[in-house]
């Protein structure tokens, strides 16, 4: 019989159906990867109560068991709103000038993780293996073990590590790491992140490497690996061909008839270099008069975490940048920018990706992308597209065929976006293949299952050293 697997994250939302609207990367990869287990996903509802009672709500949804918790209102403002969004996002992207550091949010943020821990408790069972996700959960294996859960529990960042002098500015950050060595297993999206995070352990924590892998610090052994996360590309891709991504693909081509589509699908997050993107546009549209009317740029952000002031702030400047745009180049039957703020279903976004000549994804840092990978898989392989890729988003690790540009310079956008327009289809091919098949090769299944192993101490990466 297969290990149970016990999934835990901020926020549990399976897909319910085939071309449901997508609702973020992790979401997608997690549902993905519980498939194929038996096992159960636990985390937030997303709902609000006015006491805590850590009452349980158990759905089978799309194949999977979803057992979820309300929140009291403090709860949410001070862990998710709070200390996950206003402090460790912001932070663990690099800009500390937008985190707040407020003690009652690092307050809730180990509040919510307890209760997360109690109400989990009773769901486990002693051979279970118990996979954490993402930042807002960083300390749960220590309220885990403080109940006495003795199980293998791993976990996962999706999001960036930050270099060590930029994670130095979070006030009690030993506190924060040392709550890691209660996992066994700590997985990142790149060997950068996973150095980045052992260079604070030896330098903060006076860590030690361990001969085969792993860490020695806090009087605590961890294994620690990079595990980047990918698509889950045969569903992709066999949602580039369903009738309603046909549609898409056609509805564009009609509307772009005679010009290239430039594509840009992110959440609205300051993260992802939106500013600098449409800046890098308006550079391209300067430099190149000719070019003008041979371009459309369509930009896809859905709004997201509406209640931080910083999003609210990044939306309107969006939106102004985007009406200079349009004022300053428009004609009287043509405009080259569309900025567009809604939530699409895959499967057409799998259609818009695929009429595009051009795949713009140039976020200041990002854990992985997987927009990139997506944009991609739906390429037709005869006639593919150009990526711009950031050089700072972990993907960029994988995907060097792509045009990898510093996503702060408006004029390295502009530049790629000329080089990808005027590249010849023999050129587009050789690069699309190469980048086709890291994005086949290394899915979501070969993540979920290389990391599983490792916890269950069956991969490569048990250190001898852990063993005796
Ligand atoms: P995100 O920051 O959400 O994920 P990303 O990896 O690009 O970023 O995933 C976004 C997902 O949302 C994609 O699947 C995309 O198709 C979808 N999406 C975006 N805009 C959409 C729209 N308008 N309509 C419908 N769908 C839309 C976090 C980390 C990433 C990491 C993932 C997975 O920040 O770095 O890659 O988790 O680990």
């Amino acid at each position: 019989m297969t290990q149970r697997l016990i999934v835990v994250s901020n926020r549990v939302n399976p897909p319910a159906g085939e071309g449901e609207e997508s609702v973020g990367g992790l979401a997608m990869a997690l549902a993905a990867a519980l498939k194929a287990y038996s096992g159960v996903w636990f985390g937030w509802s997303g709902q609000t109560t006015p006491e805590f009672t850590g009452e349980l709500n158990v759905q089978e949804v799309g194949g999977v068991t979803a057992a979820t918790v309300d929140l009291e209102s403090i709860d949410v403002d001070e862990y998710y709103t709070g200390y996950a969004n206003k402090t460790l996002w912001p932070l663990f992207h690099y800009r500390t000038d937008l985190a707040a550091f407020d003690r009652a949010f690092g307050e809730g943020y180990r509040r919510v993780n307890r209760r997360f821990a109690e109400t989990l408790r009773p769901l486990i069972r002693p051979d279970d293996l118990i996979w954490a996700h993402d930042y807002h959960l960083i300390p749960l294996a220590r309220e885990l073990r403080a109940l006495g859960v003795k199980n293998r529990i791993g976990f996962f960042l999706h999001v960036p590590w930050p270099a060590h002098q930029v994670m130095i500015n979070l006030p009690r950050h030993r506190q924060l790491v040392e709550a890691m060595f209660d996992y066994d297993l700590v997985g990142f999206q790149t060997a950068e992140y996973q150095q980045a995070f052992e260079e604070y352990v030896l330098n903060e924590a006076q860590g030690v490497t361990l001969p085969g892998g792993g860490l020695r610090a806090f009087g605590r052994l961890l294994e620690v690996g990079h595990f980047p996360i990918g698509l889950d590309a045969a569903d992709f891709a066999r949602m580039t061909k369903t009738s309603r991504a046909r549609r898409m693909r056609d509805l564009m081509t009609a509307c772009t008839v005679f010009r290239h589509l430039i594509v840009g699908v992110d959440r609205l997050d300051y993260s992802k270099g939106l500013e600098e993107r449409f800046l890098g546009f308006e550079t391209f549209l300067t430099q190149n008069p000719d070019l003008r009317r041979e371009v459309l740029m369509l930009q896809i952000a859905p709004p997201s975490r509406e209640s931080v002031e910083a999003y609210q702030e990044i939306r309107g400047r969006l939106d102004a940048l985007s009406g200079r745009i349009n004022g300053e180049f428009a004609d009287v039957d043509w405009a080259p920018f569309r900025w567009v703020n809604r939530n699409y279903r895959r499967d057409e976004l799998a259609g818009i990706y695929g009429a595009a000549r051009v795949g713009l994804v140039t976020p200041l840092r990002d854990g992985m992308n997987l927009v990139a990978k997506e944009y991609v898989a739906a390429q037709d392989p005869a006639d593919p597209g150009v990526l711009i890729l950031s050089r700072f988003a972990g993907a960029a690790r994988q995907m060097g065929d792509a045009l990898l540009v510093n996503p702060h310079s408006p004029e390295e956008i502009a530049d790629a976006l000329e080089r990808a327009l005027a590249m010849e289809k023999a050129e587009r091919i050789r690069r699309w293949r190469a980048l086709a098949e890291t994005v086949a090769n290394e899915d979501v299944t070969g993540w979920r299952d290389n990391f599983v192993a490792a916890l269950a101490g069956k991969g490569a990466l048990r250190p001898a050293a852990l063993a005796t």
